[in-house]
């Protein structure tokens, strides 16, 4: 039976629900509550909270990673970053900030967006940390452009200013299908950019399209792995800052991520969630069963390799 004190204890939201020790956990989650630049629905500052309280509540085991749960995977939640509203330049630095540190421990960094701006700062974080992985991205857009509404540090610019500032080998994107013309020419005229469309997706299927991604992947020694939450439908995902039908269903996202997710995976960041326009906390749910899952492929296939003999 507790003492009365612990009946007294609140804490939280923590993501999974998991109180534990850091020195004995290998992946960092931090949220970065940032909604400076989005441009249609606003409120994705609320996610980490909204996503963390819907990790309490769901089951603690993967989908196909059923080795580990969440808490034999070793998770620990740093908390949010304090970040100024409405100056996204100053957020990318302070994340950058966090995340370097993070990975400069040799720790995984598990951001939780925030619009997707954030992913800039956490690549850059792990750059100063001398960390350079290859950069996977699930996304109904591709964030190739110049600037936007004359920002240029922005939701919509974030994956040009990474090829700008952060240079990855290798940029692969699973499920756009909304995009600028001057987005699908850089896109498809970069040497190191490959995007297999949401069409793609749908026409050789979730398994084939995860291996390509893996095969383009192939010659990379560390991944970073970005899922903005509106890669999926809608329907599955329906609070996010930019929606664009028609899109993958879960159950695709969940078998892309098998073929893809393994011990190479450095950094990993989910965003776009935005709990306002939710409905039932369907994309809180289902974005911190994906991020589980994440976590669990990557640490599976960590452990086994270390298990085995060389
Ligand atoms: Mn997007």
């Amino acid at each position: 039976m507790a003492g009365l004190i612990d009946l007294y204890r609140v804490r939280g939201p923590l993501f999974a629900g998991i109180d534990s020790r850091r020195e004995r956990t290998r992946y960092s989650v931090v949220g970065a509550p940032l909604d400076a630049t989005a441009s249609y629905r606003k409120g994705q500052r609320w996610a980490p909270r909204s996503i963390r309280e819907a990790s309490e509540n769901i089951e603690s085991n993967g989908y196909y990673a059923r080795e580990l749960t969440i808490e034999e995977a070793g998770v620990y939640d740093e908390g949010d970053i304090a970040l100024p509203h409405g100056d996204a330049s100053e957020a990318v630095r302070r994340i950058a900030g966090v995340v370097g540190e993070i990975a400069s421990e040799g720790r995984v960094p598990v951001v939780l967006g925030g619009e997707h701006t954030v992913t800039l700062g956490s690549l850059e974080g792990l750059a100063r940390a001398g960390v350079r992985p290859c950069v996977l991205v699930l996304d109904a857009h591709l964030d190739l452009r110049s600037e936007y509404m004359g920002e240029e540090v922005s939701h919509a610019t974030v994956m040009r200013r990474v090829l700008e500032r952060v240079h990855p080998e290798m940029l692969v994107y699973i499920g756009p299908r909304a995009y600028d013309r001057e987005e699908v020419s850089i896109a498809s005229s970069r040497s190191g950019v490959e995007v297999i469309y949401a069409w793609e997706v749908e026409r050789v299927g979730p398994v084939n399209a995860g291996s390509r991604a893996r095969n383009l992947l192939g010659d990379c020694s560390e991944v970073y792995i970005s899922i903005d939450m509106d890669v999926y439908d809608p329907a599955y995902a329906p609070g996010v800052g930019t929606p664009e039908p028609p899109g993958l269903r879960s159950r695709e996202v969940f078998r892309i991520l098998m073929e893809i997710v393994d011990h190479r995976v450095v950094g990993i960041d989910l965003v776009e969630v935005t709990p306002h326009y939710d409905c039932g906390s369907v994309t809180s749910v289902l974005a911190a069963k994906t991020l589980q899952e994440v976590i669990l492929l990557a640490e599976s296939s960590r452990r086994s390799r270390s298990r085995r003999p060389s």
